[in-house]
Formats: C-alpha cells, structure tokens, sequence
C-alpha cells in the first residue's frame, strides 16, 4: 500500500528536472501523493509545466515567495481547491552571485537582506498561510545545508541565511506542534543543480565528499527525495524541528 495515498503536498522549488524537489516530487508521486507545484514565473513555467505534466493529477501554481499577494493567492486557491493541505516542501534559495564568491566580511545591505528574504524568511511567509489548511496535521520541510553551521568557502551569506532557516524550523515547530503539524529540514551534501551553479569551485567541493565522506561517494537527488517522503508520511510522526542530514555522513567527519 502507498504511503502518501489521499495527501495533498504542495511543492515549492522545482526550476529543472535536475532540481532537488523534482526528486522529492518523484519520491512523493511513487507513494501516491496528489501534487500542487508552484513556480516563481512565467520565465520557469514552461519547463516545470512539462515536468509536472508527467504526473498524473498534478497542478500548478504561480508563487514568487517575496510577494506576500501570491502567497496569499496560493493559500486561498489551494482553500478552494483541495480544502485540507497535508505536506509542505520549501526547496527554495537565492543569493547574488557575487555574493557567493570572495570574504563573506564584504557582504552588502542588499544582498543580506536579499538571501535571508527568498532563502529563510520565505519558509516563514509560506508557513503561516498554509498551516492552517492542514487541518488533519501536516508536515513541513525545508533544504538546508552544512554551511549553516561551518563557515565554507565561497557559501558566506547563504550559510548564514541557512543558518536563520534551521533555527526557523525550531521555531515554527515549537509553535506549530500543538496543531499537529511537524516541522523538519534536511541537510544535503552538495548536488550539481542549477543553484549550485552559482558557487565557486564547486567541483572541489563534489571531490572533497568523495574522498572523505563516509560512503565514499556525492549525494544523489532520489537519496534526498526519498527521506523528504519519509518526512511527508507517518512514518516519521514523532520527528519534529529536527535537521536530518543526508549527505553520506560527510558531516560527522569532515
Ligand atoms: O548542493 C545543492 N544543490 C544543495 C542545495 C545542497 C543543500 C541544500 N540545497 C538547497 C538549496 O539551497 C535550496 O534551498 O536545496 C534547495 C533547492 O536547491 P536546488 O534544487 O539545488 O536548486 P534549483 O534547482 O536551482 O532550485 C532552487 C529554486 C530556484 O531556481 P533558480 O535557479 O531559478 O533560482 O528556488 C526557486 C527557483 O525555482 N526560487 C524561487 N521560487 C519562488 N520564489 C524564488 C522565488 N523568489 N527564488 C528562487
């Protein structure tokens, strides 16, 4: 039997079939979960309107995560459309690129600002909107990454804006607890996706793993896609405001 039959699971974050939450997508179809994808604009609608078009029973929204009107719009139609919500995945992020290159101590006003507005305050923004349609419980996730807690070259002011959304996912899970919904964020080792494009010798970083990683290997997008399904389902029901890392170990060794 499936276990994600009956749930609706809105996913946030799909740009291309090599994206994160394509995998979770995936992962969430495969055990019969019913699927809203939303997208930040007409730029990347095509592209994910063709990926979302290969799962059957899957919609699409619009939800550029920094205007609070199609926030709103998103929670309203999901109302009228599915009325119970039961699965959140934020896997959302955005820094300037020259952000993400050089001393973090250069960092500007802006492009703080910037990061921690798309990359951390949006789980927030999307959060309080939604919660209250997950009227049976619910769980929420979000992608973060060890640079939250290490200072890593060339990630500076997304390691901090990672920071703010780990400790985001503490919070709304002490408040959100008492409503049945469960907040959880998983730590990836470093994928080659289209935001990893914007970091700098990422290639060093993918070797890195492979030497020292406990399995002695990169993380595979399905890896992460079938421990956001585990977060989505029952199964994990006694797991809240927790970071599960899923990177082959590389964070216990290092
Ligand atoms: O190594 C990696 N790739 C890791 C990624 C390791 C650990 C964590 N992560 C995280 C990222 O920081 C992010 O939170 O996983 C999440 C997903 O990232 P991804 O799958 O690696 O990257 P990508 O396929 O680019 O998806 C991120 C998407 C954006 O893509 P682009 O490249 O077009 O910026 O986030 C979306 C957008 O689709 N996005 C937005 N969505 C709505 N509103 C916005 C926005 N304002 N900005 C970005």
């Amino acid at each position: 039997s499936q276990l994600l039959a009956g749930k609706n699971i809105v996913v946030m974050g799909v740009a291309n079939d090599r994206s994160i939450a394509w995998a979770i997508a995936q992962s969430l179809a495969a055990q019969g979960a019913r699927l809203v994808f939303t997208y930040e604009n007409e730029r990347v609608e095509e592209r994910v309107r063709k990926l979302a078009d290969t799962i059957p029973g899957s919609t699409l929204m619009a939800c550029n995560v920094t205007v609070d009107a199609e926030i709103d719009t998103l929670a309203e139609t999901l109302k009228n459309q599915l009325g119970v919500v039961h699965g959140l995945v934020h896997s959302i992020a955005f820094a300037r690129t020259e952000e993400l290159d050089g001393l973090y101590v250069d960092t500007s006003r802006d492009g703080f600002a910037l990061a921690h507005d798309i990359s951390a305050y949006s789980l927030v923004a999307v959060s309080q909107r939604i919660y209250p349609l997950m009227t049976e419980g619910g769980s929420i996730m979000t992608m973060t990454y060890l640079g939250a807690e290490r200072a890593m070259k060339n990630y500076n002011v997304m390691g901090v804006a990672k920071a703010a959304l780990e400790a985001s996912v503490r919070y709304l899970a002490a408040d959100l607890g008492q409503y049945g919904v469960r907040v959880n964020g998983i730590s990836a080792g470093p994928i080659r996706t289209l935001a990893a494009k914007g970091i700098k010798d990422f290639n060093s970083i993918l070797r890195q793993v492979e030497e020292k990683a406990p399995l002695r290997r990169t993380t595979e997008t399905a890896e992460v896609g079938d421990t956001a399904m585990f977060l989505m389902s029952h199964l994990s029901r006694g797991i809240t405001g927790e970071v599960i890392y899923v990177d082959g170990g590389y964070h216990i060794v290092g």
